[in-house]
């Protein structure tokens, strides 16, 4: 029997974890074979919540929990985690300038980096879902020093399944058929959703959705917004934001980071970016990446990039730049 591996998750007492945490009790991420012991991080005012979220844990009877560890201290938080679902943040709320959001998480994130670097596992891979995802990871990383930087991601996999989605539903086949959308850059509206890689298994057939769909006009537009405007299409319908498929997204994510990516095909993730495909270096930058069962990601490499979609990874790969200016320039002693 394989010993329990220590799984983190923040904001546990918030509604992307209430979905998140039944997958991962129930063995869609680590696998079914795999016993874990959760860590519930969540703040002080949440301490009572969280008592419900551990009480309902335990009347699903899972059999791969072999502890629950609800807490809002870091370091018990923290401690010899092989896996983090960093999914609390500071929301925005009414009034608040750009500015003072991007600080009130600098500040999360920092905190939560230095608790990395002393109380992880070496080997921990940190996921972080809270926004602005992918400059929280950058602060994340920078502030566990100990701890590679390649153990970083943001994730863009909702923005992945959305795109993945809306091309399934139109060719009318299962989600699963479509594979191999591209998630660049931000996952925040400059992202850019980019299916002209993409491949649509019909009927045993693969072929290029660009093919399939014969429609460059939709491709280079509707298809473009609709993803880019998902989240606050949810928002206005749902009047509280993505939840359910938020944490589907962050067990696609992880689930494919431990045990390795399908042979042929690539997910999108926000990954410490080297300058690959001439965008910026030394920001969290979401790339197409295939992995290993060494769980080492790896950039896919040699995909063309024509002038369209050059000038969306440019103006995407700029916001992130910003980003990460605003929130160094926050993060003074
Ligand atoms: P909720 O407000 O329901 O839950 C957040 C929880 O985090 C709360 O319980 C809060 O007390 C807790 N929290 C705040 N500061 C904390 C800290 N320092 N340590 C531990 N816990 C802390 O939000 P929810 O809907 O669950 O969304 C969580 C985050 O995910 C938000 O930042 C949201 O913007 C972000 N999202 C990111 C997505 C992505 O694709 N990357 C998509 C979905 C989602 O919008």
């Amino acid at each position: 029997a394989k010993e329990p591996i220590r799984v983190l998750v923040t904001g546990a007492a918030g509604q992307i974890a209430y979905s998140l945490l039944f997958s991962v009790a129930k063995g869609d991420v680590f696998g079914p074979d795999q016993p874990v012991i959760l860590h519930l991080l969540d703040i002080p005012p949440m301490m009572g919540v969280l008592e419900g979220v551990v009480m309902e844990l335990m009347d699903c009877a899972f059999s791969l929990v072999r502890e629950i560890i609800p807490t809002c201290d870091e370091q018990q938080a923290f401690n010899d985690i092989e896996a983090a679902f960093l999914v609390g943040a500071m929301p925005r709320k009414e009034g608040m300038e750009r500015k003072d959001l991007l600080a009130a998480n600098v500040k999360i994130f920092k905190s939560q980096g230095k608790a990395l670097d002393q109380f992880a596992k070496k080997t921990v891979k940190v996921l972080v879902v809270g926004n602005p995802a992918n400059t929280n990871a950058f602060i994340c990383s920078k502030y566990a020093p100990s701890i590679p930087k390649e153990n970083f991601s943001a994730m863009t996999r909702l923005d992945q399944n959305r795109a993945q989605s809306q091309i399934a539903f139109r060719l009318n086949v299962p989600a699963n058929n479509v594979t191999n959308v591209i998630i660049w850059g931000n996952h925040s509206s400059t992202q850019f959703p980019d299916a002209s890689h993409a491949l649509v298994n019909v009927n045993g057939t693969i072929k290029k959705v660009g093919d399939c769909l014969n429609d460059d006009a939709y491709l280079k537009g509707e298809f473009i917004t609709t993803v880019q405007k998902r989240g606050a299409a949810v928002i206005a319908a749902r009047k509280l934001s993505s939840a359910m498929s938020a944490a589907k997204a962050a067990c696609d994510h992880m689930r494919d980071w431990w045990n390795g990516t399908t042979e042929g095909q690539f997910v999108s993730m926000a990954v410490y970016s080297d300058g690959s495909y001439n965008v910026p270096a030394d920001v969290m930058y979401s790339f197409p990446v295939q992995i290993g069962a060494d769980r080492q990601w790896k950039i896919v490499q040699g995909l063309e990039i024509n002038d369209f979609a050059r000038q969306k990874m440019d103006l995407t790969g700029q916001e992130l730049k910003q980003e990460k200016e605003d929130a160094l320039s926050v993060c003074q002693d």
